[in-house]
């Protein structure tokens, strides 16, 4: 069995002490002591992108990454019923035609194993492999202010040296334990969503306990719940789920939507959550309520999808008796499918507004609680008291008796895996320090005392609020245009500026105060991981808001950071 306490810190779960012992081995052989232009951390989009316009540029690029291969999040999440929850083609990259053309979807909410497929396919169009090692985790990545470049050193032993850092390292990566006591003396298996092995795991007539009830644990409620003896959902915050109208894309339906590819990339990158799709103008109260419920339905129905009801009226989010409107619907509908009155009252959220917390898109998830072999456990009103020998002992007294266990408990989001990287910038500045009351990024993508530090998607950035793949290209092509700016006019260092870094903080605070955001417990707040600053992460300007702030920096000179001229020689 692996070490349960090391799996969750180093995503280890899955493999046995043998094959980690053997990786490590092979790679003693295969140490690392380079000087190079550019360290990108992470292969999934954002690193693979990155890796691919820098070596486009000429730059000499060492990738480092934790898993086997390519497809960050896409490569974790093997857990049943891992689906993206946007369109795939819309979820898909866009900066090379031919690619977009040639790849064909084939539902239209691709599972796991699709997308990594697809973007196994990039690495092999691009031959962005060989730019990346493999199975190496960062350990941590210094400043040196003489030469003003980055030493980055591996747990492996690997060394480089580099001009310019890039984090890819993901937004939502970093595997939140499940902070139960007593984990360590249960004697079934148990796993996390977020390092499913890569094996199939049987759960044909187990008695399985699911802990967490958020996106990935709504997609796994229905698959498991068909294998398993008897499935326990543990609910501790109910979430909001639209249903998914998931369908075999057909061959007209593809050409479709890659003849009309140029016009859906460009509403999509205008667009306020980065989808090809408008956003509405007209206030909730001011249609009558028939016209509402009919808005409603259709959100619902078969055209739906995971931002829709949020997209119904401009209002949804900034006014309570609006956002009302919509949560009642959504209970409606709760109590419509689910039988059993009290299990429905259980599952619909009462604690927040709608859309404060992500909503989910599911596939038949509350129609899982109309089967005999699930049952639901509220942790509000029967709270856990610690895992056992043989399950669940709840405060209760009553111990459940279980063979499996599943975490669906989420990540230390947006800030989690960059702060694990032990990154130090000027004067050994630790980053863990500078962000100990929340992270401070100008733009959301550089951060003061760190020079030639870029975040893709970091914290302070529209992120996962939008199309991440949208949010990705975006932060990949200013990256490489920013770098290009230094190469033509002999910069070395670029530093963001303390003054309008503070600035981006308020503005990104100022927008969400108009909003309903701040009255859920969200890890958009952090406020999911126990002692994290309680700070409002994601930019709310929309994809579009925010590309034409980044670029104003861009158009003028970088307005915002410091830039040092490459040392001229005597
Ligand atoms: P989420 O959305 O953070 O969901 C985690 C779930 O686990 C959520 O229901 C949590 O309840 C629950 N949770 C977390 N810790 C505990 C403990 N200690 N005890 C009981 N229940 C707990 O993570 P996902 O992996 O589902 O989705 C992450 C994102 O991936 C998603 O938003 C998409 O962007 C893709 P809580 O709500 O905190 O009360």
């Amino acid at each position: 069995m692996p070490d349960r306490k090391a799996c969750l810190q180093t995503r280890c779960a899955c493999q046995t002490g043998a094959a980690a012992n053997q990786r490590r081995i092979t790679m003693a052989k295969d140490i690392i002591t380079a000087s190079v232009d550019a360290v990108i951390i992470g292969a999934g989009m954002s690193g693979m992108y990155m890796t691919k316009r820098l070596t486009d540029m000429g730059l000499k690029i060492q990738g480092f990454e934790a898993g086997g291969d390519v497809g960050g999040t896409w490569y974790w999440n093997r857990y049943p019923g891992a689906r993206v929850d946007l369109e795939s083609f819309d979820y898909s990259f866009s900066f090379d035609n031919d690619l977009q053309q040639e790849w064909n979807w084939t539902e239209r909410y691709a599972a796991q194993p699709e997308i990594l497929s697809y973007l196994s396919h990039v690495a092999d169009r691009y031959d962005l492999r060989p730019h990346f090692k493999f199975n190496t985790r960062v350990n941590s990545a210094k400043f040196d202010d003489a030469t003003g470049r980055w030493t980055v050193t591996t747990e492996e032993g690997d060394t480089v040296d580099a001009q310019f850092l890039i984090s890819a390292v993901g937004v939502l990566s970093k595997p939140k334990p499940p902070e139960i006591d007593g984990l360590e003396d249960f004697k079934g298996k148990w796993y996390h969503t977020g390092q499913w092995p890569h094996e199939p795991v049987d759960f044909t007539g187990l008695r399985v306990a699911q802990i967490g009830t958020g996106s990935s644990g709504i997609q796994v409620t229905p698959i498991v719940a068909q294998q398993a003896s008897h499935l326990t959902v543990f609910q501790r915050t109910p979430v909001y789920c639209v249903p998914t109208d998931n369908y075999k894309l057909t061959e007209e339906l593809l050409n479709e939507v890659k003849a009309t590819y140029p016009e859906r990339r460009a509403i999509s990158r205008e667009n306020r959550y980065g989808i090809p799709a408008e956003f509405p103008t007209t206030k909730a109260f001011e249609v009558s309520e028939e016209e509402r419920r009919a808005k409603y339905e259709s959100a619902w129905g078969e055209k739906g999808h995971l931002l829709a009801f949020r997209m119904t009226y401009a209002d949804v989010l900034a006014d309570e008796a609006a956002n009302k409107t919509v949560a009642d619907f959504l209970a409606e509908k709760i109590r419509s499918i689910v039988k059993d009155p009290e299990i429905a009252e259980r599952l619909i959220p009462r604690t927040y507004p709608f859309g404060t917390k992500r909503p989910c898109l599911s596939i038949a998830f509350y129609e899982a609680f109309n089967r005999d072999n699930v049952s639901l456990v509220s942790l509000y009103e029967t709270p856990i008291k610690r895992i056992t020998e043989k399950g669940i002992l709840l405060e209760n007294g009553e111990e459940m008796e279980f063979d499996a266990m599943i975490f669906a408990t989420g990540y230390d989001a947006l800030t989690g895996a960059i702060l694990k990287l032990n990154v130090e910038g000027r004067g050994g500045r630790k980053l863990t320090d500078k962000w100990k009351d929340g992270p401070q990024a100008y733009m959301g993508i550089a951060t003061s005392e760190f020079p030639n530090l870029f975040m893709l998607t970091g914290p302070l950035s529209p992120g996962p609020l939008n199309n991440m793949a949208v949010s990705i290209e975006q932060h990949v092509e200013w990256v490489a245009d920013c770098i290009q700016y230094m190469r033509d006019n002999d910069i070395a260092v670029i530093e963001a500026q303390p003054g309008p870094e503070r600035e981006w903080f308020d503005h990104v605070q100022e927008l969400v105060g108009n909003t309903l955001y701040l009255k859920a417990n969200s890890w958009y707040l952090g406020a999911n991981v126990p002692g994290k600053p309680r700070v409002f992460i994601p930019y709310l300007g929309g994809a579009g808001g925010y590309r034409a702030k980044l670029d104003e920096v861009s158009e003028n000179d970088y307005r915002g950071f410091t830039k040092t001229p490459a040392k001229v020689d005597a």
